[in-house]
């Protein structure tokens, strides 16, 4: 039932070895892609697309960018890794230019987002046992429904997605759940002693790119102040220009206690995630008692720097808040009975679409794949529009024009 989309002989062979022998955990659209480049994309049968998920923004900086490339092969014809257990002379240049960057003490790195929220408890944990003197195991973790923060078994512990949770139990206890966007809610659970951390996403993406009240990030992190709780911030699918700040948090200049970042960390290159904090926090972790054998690897921290520079050298949060603006005028636009909303900040961005004759979000993404553009609908409803960031003008027009006449024939 993978679609209606017209498959060639090439690349229906290639999907049907993944059904073959790879697990069954994802339904991609039945596009195979062979190469990337800036913000375009080409099948095995040449066919050139422009890429509207940016590999859930893992890839703001462009695919394949010429510098971060460039930094990988440089760095893996020298050193790959080490492990921790030695130096490496790539690490602290990583670690000063990162914590300069975001204003913070210290930085822990590590590989995938994943890893990096499961540090990030694990760190608000034992600050919250050896600082703020919560009694043995019961410390406690406020998260939002409908989050995202990956896919351990600590993590869906906290989901209230049915989908990331069903029949993979027992459960990591320690989760306080609350709607997401809700001050009053915050303030309820947040009067409870055991709460050590807050742990947010500042726009939360998999629940379909949502975007708070204004105030509310700003508000929520002064009340975690006022209550002596750490504000955790998921910034691995928000940061790294994609709202069209540096940080989705900027936008309110909040600053987070532990800030999160993975994703475009890398530009894509290769996984790399980091938590940063100020020494009062980190310090909390000593020798021994947290680490991965990848994280930190000479490889990664220099495919880390390479891409944080693009971002900086090619202005890549300015062009993102211009353009997002311009796309979200433009998809406002559409005169179409199917498309119910369109949200977003930045270049970070969706539009919800209503079922029609049977047709769904998932006919629309096939639709923009054969006029080339590529799409992932999530929830059955929701299509995510995420591009490169350095995507130009003239080229969100273009896809504007794409999304409005393929919305425009259901
Ligand atoms: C997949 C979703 C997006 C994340 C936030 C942590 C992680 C993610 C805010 C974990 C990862 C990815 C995972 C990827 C698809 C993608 C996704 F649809 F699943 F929810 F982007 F919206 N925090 N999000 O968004 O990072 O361990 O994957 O490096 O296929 O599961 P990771």
């Amino acid at each position: 039932m993978i679609s209606q989309m017209q498959t060639t002989t090439k690349s229906q062979h290639l999907i049907d070895l993944e059904e073959k022998h790879g697990a069954h955990n994802y339904h991609p659209l039945p596009v195979v892609l062979d190469r990337g480049e800036g913000v375009f994309v080409w099948d095995v049968e040449g066919k050139k697309y422009y890429d509207f998920l940016a590999a859930y923004s893992a890839v703001n900086q462009g695919h394949n960018h010429p510098k971060i490339t460039k930094a990988l092969i440089d760095q893996a014809q020298k050193l790959s890794l080490t492990s921790r257990a030695f130096h490496n002379n790539v690490l602290g240049e990583y670690e000063k230019f990162i914590t300069e960057l975001f204003g913070f003490d210290k930085v822990l790195p590590m590989n995938t987002g994943a890893e990096g929220v499961e540090t990030a408890m694990k760190l608000a944990r034992r600050w919250g046992y050896e600082k703020k003197k919560v009694a043995e195991n019961s410390a406690k973790i406020i998260v939002c429904e409908n989050n995202f923060h990956g896919r351990t078994i600590s993590i869906i512990s906290a989901s209230t997605d049915p989908d990331s949770y069903g029949n993979f139990g027992p459960f990591t206890p320690g989760y306080v759940k609350i709607p997401f966007n809700n001050i009053g809610a915050l303030a309820e659970v947040l009067k409870d002693k055991n709460v050590v951390g807050f742990l947010v996403e500042p726009i939360q993406g998999e629940a379909g790119v949502v975007v708070p009240d204004e105030g509310y990030l700003k508000t929520a992190y002064e009340m975690c102040k006022a209550a002596n709780v750490l504000f955790i911030a998921d910034e691995i699918q928000t940061g790294i220009a994609r709202t069209g700040k540096m940080l989705a948090c900027d936008h309110e200049n909040v600053r987070p206690d532990i800030l999160i970042l993975g994703k475009a960390l890398s530009g894509g290159m290769y996984p790399v995630a980091a938590i940063l904090a100020d020494d009062e926090i980190m310090l909390c972790i000593q020798p021994g008692q947290h680490g991965s054998t990848y994280g930190g690897n000479p490889l990664g921290c220099k495919v880390a720097i390479a891409a944080l520079k693009v971002v900086l050298d090619e202005k890549l949060s300015e062009n993102s808040e211009i353009l997002g603006e311009i796309l979200r005028k433009e998809l406002r636009a559409i005169k179409s009975d199917i498309v119910t909303t369109v949200r977003g900040k930045g270049l970070f961005n969706a539009i919800v679409i209503k079922e029609k004759n049977g047709k769904t979000a998932w006919d629309v993404c096939v639709k923009l794949a054969e006029n080339g553009l590529l799409a992932k609908p999530t929830h059955g409803d929701i299509i995510r529009f995420a591009p490169p960031l350095v995507i130009t003008k003239e080229q969100i027009i273009d896809c504007a024009r794409i999304i409005k006449e393929t919305i425009e024939t259901f």
